[in-house]
């Protein structure tokens, strides 16, 4: 997983020392650079951030959880893509349910569709507010699959064996999506075309793209940042980064 470190910068500054490289660096995460009688001023995103950060939720939490900055777009992390096309696309729901059923995307687009405008955070520490999701609810895919009582957490599975483990309750959370559109387009390749999940209130490593299925398990299974020295849930507001 590639980082990124934002380099600290006050809300005006002047920085006539600041090397070329520095200067590129910020200029590239969503910095406005003015210039003003003849002086370069780096204008950080800091005003956003600090009204984002006061800006309270609906269940109370800020806008911007700690230590985050803000990006206007999501940006590609990387990850081994699978196939984009629609018509190779088949999401398997399984494991502890009663029905287990494989749909395809045509299927995907006859289920009820959710629009959303929701916040994401990923643990490099970037958070895009706002960005615009199309797809289907989680929890009306686990409906026609009936989850057994024995069922307590969702593994995502995606191409090339990338997985991600989210317990069943906030995997059923009604934000949490398999998605197929951002920002009213089809998703990019790089973003996980055709489809991804989406679990907003996670860091973004929980939303697997390229996703192909589903598995409900009776018995947590840590994915593959869980594995590598990632925390195991990821709640982005208790700064849940590193196992
Ligand atoms: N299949 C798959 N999904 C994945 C990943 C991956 O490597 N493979 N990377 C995760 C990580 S670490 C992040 S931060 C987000 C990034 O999503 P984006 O590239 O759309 O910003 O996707 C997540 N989903
Ligand atoms: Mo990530």
């Amino acid at each position: 997983m590639s980082r990124i470190e934002r380099p600290s910068t006050p809300d005006l500054v002047f920085q006539p020392s600041m090397s070329r490289r520095a200067f590129v660096r910020s200029a590239t995460i969503g910095t406005v650079v003015v210039a003003l009688g003849g002086a370069t001023y780096v204008l950080a995103g800091t005003e956003d951030e600090k009204k984002a950060r006061a800006t309270k939720r609906p269940d109370g939490r800020p806008r911007l959880p700690p230590d985050q900055y803000l990006l206007t777009k999501i940006r590609p992390m990387g990850g081994a893509e699978g196939d984009p096309s629609p018509g190779a696309f088949r999401l398997r729901v399984h494991g502890e349910v009663e029905q287990p059923f494989t749909i395809d995307f045509a299927e995907l687009l006859k289920m009820p569709q959710v629009d959303q405008t929701c916040d994401v955070h990923c643990v490099t520490k970037w958070t895009v507010l706002d960005a615009r999701w199309t797809g289907v609810r989680l929890a009306d895919l686990a409906a026609r699959a009936k989850p057994k009582p024995s069922a307590r957490h969702v593994i995502f599975e995606a191409h090339a064996g990338y997985t991600a483990n989210v317990p069943i309750r906030e995997a059923l959370a009604p934000n949490v999506l398999v998605a197929h559109k951002y920002e009213g387009s089809p998703l990019a390749r790089t973003h996980g075309a055709p489809v991804r999940a989406l679990v907003p209130d996670l860091y973004f490593w929980k939303s697997a793209k390229w996703l192909t299925g589903v598995r409900f398990v009776a018995t947590d299974k840590p994915g593959y940042w869980e594995t590598r020295g990632y925390h195991n849930h990821a709640d982005p507001w208790k700064e849940e980064r590193y196992g």
